[in-house]
């Protein structure tokens, strides 16, 4: 099997990797859904509902607090994956990363065409004079992260009942619509509406690579149920 995907991308121009938290878990960043995932921590709310932008709204204390102990992945490094994209991308190979994350980590690694569907925590920006603050802004600040005229600092992170930007989406679609080769890896494929994005491609070369099942491994042409590491180590 991964005899066929090593031919699959020496024969491809134009692929595109699609991800999610999955493919931070081995830079130590932990995912939502697995075992060892923040869905399965305790908190005082379930983290869907403190990542809204209802509660953001309604207890901004509180979504600062969790924001900052979970979601703030600040001082992790790109791993094999992160740099064997950033090296399909160099060679030609690879036209985008498509990805759900929110750590910055594929531009780390060297990337330069990555679609971030749901923002980066290393963007933030006063709600009112829209004033740019890095991510240590945010880290460091006490409460609500306020700017000097009074405006709350809100991270460039798109939170559940918030719309994904127009622009981003657009090029991911068209990427993945061209692409001769999609890989799709560490991501439950759960979230909407990023995870349909998929269905715009319409080649035969659809690989999954992902530790547990999802919905969409019927419609692969290669699945994986294996680590991103163990995989793209090989590669
Ligand atoms: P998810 O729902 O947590 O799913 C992650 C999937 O990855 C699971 O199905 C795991 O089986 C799989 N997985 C975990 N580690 C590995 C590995 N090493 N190799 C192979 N498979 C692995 O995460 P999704 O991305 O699907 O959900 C979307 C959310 C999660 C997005 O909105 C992200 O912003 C959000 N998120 C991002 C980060 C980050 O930026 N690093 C971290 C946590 C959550």
């Amino acid at each position: 099997m991964l005899e066929t995907l090593k031919k699959w991308i020496g024969e491809s121009s134009r692929i595109v990797f699609f991800g999610g938290a999955g493919v931070s878990t081995e830079s130590g960043i932990p995912d939502f859904r697995s075992v060892d995932g923040l869905y399965s921590q305790k908190f005082d709310y379930p983290p869907e509902q403190i990542i809204s932008h209802s509660f953001y709204e309604r207890k901004p204390d509180y979504f600062f607090r969790f924001y900052r102990e979970k979601m703030l992945p600040l001082g992790f490094e790109p791993n094999v994956t992160h740099k064997v994209l950033a090296k399909w991308e160099a060679e030609g190979k690879l036209s985008a990363v498509v990805t759900q994350n929110i750590d910055g980590l594929h531009q780390k690694a060297g990337s330069r065409r990555v679609y971030e569907l749901h923002g980066s925590v290393l963007r933030n920006y006063c709600t009112r004079c829209g004033g740019f603050f890095p991510a240590e802004f945010v880290k460091d600040s006490d409460g609500v992260p306020k700017c000097d005229c009074g405006g709350i600092v809100k991270p460039d992170v798109v939170l559940y009942e918030e719309s994904l930007n127009q622009n981003t989406i657009e090029k991911s679609v068209q990427a993945i619509a061209n692409a001769d080769l999609l890989i799709v890896a560490g991501t439950s494929l759960t979230v909407y509406p990023a995870a349909g994005l998929i269905n715009y491609y319409r080649g035969n070369r659809l690989v999954l690579i992902n530790r547990d099942a999802t919905p969409y491994d019927n419609r692969a042409n290669l699945v994986f149920h294996q680590s991103l590491g163990e995989i793209f180590s090989q590669l």
